[in-house]
């Protein structure tokens, strides 16, 4: 990748990230953890890969986009409000009485929403319906869709996973945001849902691995999954929770928890943010 386009996603990035803390700062709750594990990917789906168009997000032709780990929607706000479905400045409206922006995605409401999202485990398997959807039309466009490591342990994935394979969806890309986490501990120590890549493999998946907060990664991994014809493509995107805020970093007490004021200007501050 070019070093000015690398340059250029950074600084995107950077804008979602700072987006996610508006929000959850203004709302004194929600989700900053898993938001800011998945900004680098967020920047990349909808910076490079997919084809949206924010003056007409209901457009036909569109990549689809599900973000099954519904409770990261500061991260899909913020990337739609960068990329111009709705004013940057709603941001702060997060969760409030009257704003369309709650706290999970609501796709009736939201402009650039694909797919309402929140109980974990039921996104992926709606990834899946449109892309059957798409094959069985006959259209290009593809499904992308971001699932937590947690929200791996519900088994509804699994069931999701072998529908995938059995349909040979390779018009579908689930993202498997490996942040180590979940709610209130390490996924490994929960619920063991690893090892993921063996797993899917075995349930009929192309498995890529790559680096979450590396562009030239996710440049790699979609391109590898883009190529892979006949199967779903799963990439396992190792992450850091909480990335790029030094005292969120890989702890499970971000996992929920809004900054008070000190430390949202702190958090912004790291950033190189305005606040
Ligand atoms: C069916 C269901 N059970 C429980 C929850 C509550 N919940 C919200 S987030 C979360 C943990 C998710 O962990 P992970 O998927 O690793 O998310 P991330 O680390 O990316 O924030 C849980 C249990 C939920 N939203 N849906
Ligand atoms: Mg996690």
């Amino acid at each position: 990748m070019e070093q000015s386009k690398r340059q250029t996603l950074a600084r995107i990035a950077g804008d979602i990230r700072a987006g996610i803390l508006r929000g959850v700062y203004h709302a004194a709750s929600g989700h900053p953890g898993g938001s800011l594990s998945i900004a680098e990917i967020m920047t990349y789906l909808y910076f490079e890969e997919m084809s949206v168009d924010p003056e007409n997000p209901k457009w036909e032709g569109r990549d689809r986009f599900v973000l099954s780990k519904g409770h990261c929607a500061p991260a899909l706000y913020a990337t739609l409000a960068n990329k111009g479905f709705f004013p940057v400045e709603e941001l702060d409206t997060l969760r409030k009485i009257d704003s369309r922006l709650q706290g999970h995605p609501d796709m009736k409401g939201i402009p650039g929403v694909d797919m309402s999202s929140g109980s974990l485990g039921l996104g992926i398997s709606s990834a899946c319906g449109m892309a059957l959807t798409a094959k069985h039309k006959g259209e290009p466009w593809r499904v992308y869709t971001v699932v937590g490591d947690g929200e791996s342990e519900e088994g509804q994935v699994w069931e999701a996973a072998m529908f995938a394979a059995h349909y040979k969806l390779d018009n579908l890309c689930a993202v498997i945001d490996w942040n180590g986490l979940q709610i209130d501990g390490p996924v490994t120590e929960v619920m063991n849902p690893t090892p993921h890549d063996e797993k899917l493999r075995a349930f009929g998946w192309n498995v890529v691995m790559a680096d979450a907060h590396d562009f030239d990664s996710l440049e790699a991994a979609f391109a590898a999954a883009r190529a892979c014809k006949g199967k779903p493509t799963a990439i396992i995107a190792r992450s850091v929770k909480g990335k790029g805020v030094s005292f969120m970093e890989n702890k499970c007490e971000w996992h929920g928890t809004a900054p008070k004021e000190e430390q949202y200007r702190q958090a912004m501050a790291e950033l190189g943010q305005e606040v």
